[in-house]
């Protein structure tokens, strides 16, 4: 199976044959007419840059950059951007749109720590003067993809940032993309036409989206400040990361979860108020992770950061000592000091958490690692269970506030129903240590809603539901590591999501609407995700119903479950069986292999009754408020008849994350969306190294040659016939015979020689290039003003 690669129209253009001769475009011909500077390879992997000198038959000779000369045939040559284009911060203004000059473009701007580029104008001069305001908020609605910004992640501190530069976007003083300019378009748009907006950021794990999400945050917090609202919403991300966040191989920082923080703004433009929504942070890195990564951040601070006074209310060690940390043989990440982190956390008072609630919080987190260090010893034959009387056994215990003997139960035994009686019965060492962790990651992951639940309320003060909101969209960018498991199979799907929103308002609604009006459009091809979506949320014969479908059957197996993916999904061409229960599917950002060990357990989520009973019952407040959150939870699922704790019919995992996706996307579609696409320039997480192949394969996968191809030929303004007429019809230096608004329209067009490749009609609308309606809204002005001057000097006749 291979995946479709992105078009790469500008890569292929070039070389094209006909008839066996190689067939150039216009501008390649010109190029080799004028011998002008171009991109060559010699080998397949490779481009250069050179200088044609001449030209023989079939063979170009080109004097390269380093000194060589090169004798090649004009298929291994692509047109090189003059350069007086070097560094443009603006791809739209590259006269060739090939892939090694717009790497070569990246590249020179990455090296001179520029390491934003936007990849269309905006469609509206906003510096326009006032009276053209009502302008400006008409023909805003009426546009739909606003600019994409990229993002190379610097991998170092970069000075780019705070007080001045905020400044500097705020008054408009430059012009250099930046998030800061994405964040002040949304937030002029949110103030001046009333519509909820979002900035939505994607790009792979460790490609920056949760730096860029954090800089977006302190804009909008810079430009909203009024009452301490603003620093407490940027202070939730200290919080959340602690968290939320792990080293894993890809990223020290990872986000483990999803995120949506949802600003409010009075009607002058100051945050009254925000939102925290997160996404199925990832339970399973609690218990187990591979080698080398880290469970989330806030253990190894609270370890090695906690007070004499709290290690010892706590029962604390280091954390060496806990086997859910020291397992993955990874305790500290490089240049980071979790003592001096964890003091960074006194900002849980500036969210109002009380120190009561902090020290419950710290105290569920030691339970986790106290569970963790709980262990079995098998008893008979059937591999049967006794918990061992241990230190972590009794810390546990005390710690949640129930007794030795409740924990115990919990943990070895399970009651189940034989007729109309309760049978009580013992516990493999595999179901006990499942049951164990299963307790440990559902504490956990209470713990984390628990806390966002916290956040919401102290930022909730004076929240009103307005039309002036601003969301920050950060989730965990698209993963493929050697191997991948439910996490990813949850993180990709997810990513999948996002792709499909971006193409829909870059691509599909754009397009759409010129063929519904009629105009002559040659449609720009982008790589469709639909038929991978498909294949996961068909049903019934989709991945994730599948999934949920053999989850229900208890002596199913992940090899089950493969088996059933390959019977019913060997004949769709995004996926493939592989050996030992594993798969591969063909994601937007390339082939993912997946292998099933776990999905089954994973997506059932187990946490049996026996858990929630010793949850409820013990003597802790929070322990027994998750108890009541898992009841409330399965009483909406199950119909719960004969008994409280009957092991619910729970929502799957997957099934309660693809509602979630589903949510957040609704949420979206109701906002004017900016797009942020971050790039990671490397693997190593190291800065000033830019890999061309890697970055390549970023750009294809996320769009970004469409998006320019789109934005250069498309019309970003457009405006009804009527709408037109009546705003520029009175330019009009002669009458029209016909007074329909279509007659006049055309009549103010020729008037003020718009050249005819400068816009088209439609059956309802004119769509205008980018820059057309100023000469126009020039022109009225000077009407205006003109009208103006001569009313003031009647009126002094008069006086
Ligand atoms: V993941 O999908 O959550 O694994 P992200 O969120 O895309 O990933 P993150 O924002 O965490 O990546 O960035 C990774 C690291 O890159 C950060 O920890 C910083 O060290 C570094 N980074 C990212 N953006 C910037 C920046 N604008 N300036 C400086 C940055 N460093
Ligand atoms: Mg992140």
């Amino acid at each position: 199976m291979a995946c479709k690669e992105p078009p790469s129209p500008y890569f292929s253009s070039a070389r094209s044959k006909r008839n066996g001769k190689p067939v150039f475009t216009d501008s390649m011909d010109y190029v080799l007419q004028k011998k002008l500077r171009v991109w060559c390879s010699a080998s397949d992997e490779k481009w250069e840059l050179g200088q044609i000198q001449s030209i023989s038959g079939d063979d170009v000779e080109i004097h390269l950059v380093n000194g060589e000369v090169l004798t090649l045939p004009p298929e291994r040559l692509l047109p090189a951007n003059p350069d007086i284009l070097d560094g443009v911060d603006d791809l739209i203004q590259m006269s060739y749109l090939n892939e090694p000059s717009v790497l070569y473009n990246l590249q020179y701007r990455y090296s001179r720590d520029l390491i934003y580029v936007r990849t269309i104008h905006q469609a509206l001069d906003c510096s326009w003067s006032s009276q053209c305001l009502f302008i400006c908020v008409l023909l805003s609605l009426q546009t739909k993809a606003g600019p994409v910004l990229i993002a190379i992640n610097p991998l170092k501190e970069v000075p780019l940032y705070g007080k001045d530069f905020i400044r500097k976007y705020r008054q408009k003083l430059t012009n250099d993309p930046h998030v800061y300019a994405i964040a002040d378009i949304a937030f002029n748009e949110m103030l001046r036409d009333g519509i909820n907006q979002s900035i939505i950021i994607s790009g792979e794990s460790g490609a920056g989206k949760t730096e860029t999400a954090k800089i977006a945050m302190q804009y909008l917090a810079a430009l909203g400040g009024a009452n301490g609202m603003e620093s407490e919403v940027l202070q939730t991300n200290v919080i959340l990361e602690a968290l939320g966040n792990a080293k894993t191989s890809r990223n020290d920082n990872s986000s483990r979860f999803g995120k949506l923080t949802e600003m409010h703004f009075s009607e002058t433009g100051k945050i009254c108020g925000a939102k925290i929504q997160t996404f199925l942070l990832v339970q399973s890195r609690v218990v187990r992770r591979a080698s080398g990564e880290r469970s989330y951040h806030i253990f190894y601070q609270l370890c090695s950061g906690a007070s004499p006074l709290h290690r010892k209310k706590l029962l604390l060690r280091d954390a060496n000592y806990y086997n859910y940390l020291k397992q993955s043989a990874c305790l500290r990440i490089d240049g980071v000091d979790d003592a001096k982190r964890f003091s960074s956390l006194l900002v849980l008072d500036i969210v109002q958490i009380s120190g009561e609630n902090q020290m419950e919080l710290f105290s569920m987190l030691a339970v986790v690692l106290w569970l963790g260090n709980i262990s079995f010893s098998v008893i008979d034959n059937e591999s049967h269970v006794e918990v061992d009387s241990n230190e972590g056994l009794v810390n546990a215990a005390k710690l949640l506030g129930c007794s030795v003997p409740q924990l115990v139960i919990a943990l070895s035994t399970r009651k189940i129903q034989a007729g109309k009686e309760n049978i009580v019965q013992r516990l493999t060492l595999t179901q006990a240590i499942d049951a164990r962790d299963a307790l440990a990651k559902s504490i956990y992951a209470h713990l984390f809603d628990w806390i966002v639940e916290q956040i919401n309320d102290s930022l909730g003060t004076g929240r009103q539901r307005t039309r002036r909101s601003i969301s920050i969209l950060d989730i965990y960018g698209f993963e493929s590591f050697n191997k991948n498991g439910f996490e990813q199979f949850c993180i990709n799907y997810a990513n999948e999501r996002l792709q499909q929103h971006f193409n829909r308002h870059l691509f599909k609604l754009e397009q759409e609407e010129y063929l519904d009006d009629g105009i002559d459009w040659a449609s720009v091809e982008f790589v469709d995700n639909t038929d991978c979506l498909s294949l996961f949320e068909k049903r019934p014969l989709g991945l994730l119903s599948l999934l949920d479908e053999e989850s229900t059957f208890p002596k199913a197996t992940d090899l089950s479950f493969a088996n059933k993916l390959k019977q019913h999904l060997s004949g769709n061409p995004g996926f493939k069986g592989e050996q030992d229960g594993a798969f591969k599917i063909c994601h937007y950002a390339g082939e993912v292999s997946y292998d099933t060990t776990g999905f089954l357990e994973k997506n059932r989520d187990p946490l049996h009754s026996e858990s929630i009973q010793l949850l409820s019952s013990c003597k802790s407040d929070l322990p027994k408020d998750f108890a009541s959150v898992m009841i409330a939870d399965s009483q909406n699922k199950s119909t719960l008849s004969h008994h409280l704790f009957v092991d619910s019919q729970k929502q799957s995992v997957v099934n309660k994350f693809k509602a979630q996706l589903f949510k957040l996307m609704q949420q979206l579609e109701n906002t004017s969306p900016h797009f942020i696409r971050c790039i990671q320039p490397n693997n190593k997480q190291r800065p000033r190294q830019f890999e061309h192949d890697l970055v390549l394969h970023q750009l294809k996968c996320c769009g970004v040659f469409e998006v320019v191809r789109i934005s250069r030929a498309g019309y970003p303004t457009r405006m009804t016939h009527q709408q037109f007429a009546e705003r520029y019809g009175f330019l009009l230096s002669h009458s029209v015979a016909s007074q329909n608004p279509l007659s006049i329209s055309v009549a103010v067009l020729q008037q003020f020689s718009i050249p005819p490749e400068m816009y088209q009609v439609g059956y309802t609308k004119l769509f205008l290039r980018t820059g057309q309606v100023a000469a126009l809204e020039n022109a009225k002005n000077r009407m205006f003003h003109g009208a103006l001057r001569i009313q003031r000097n009647f009126r002094g006749l008069h006086t």
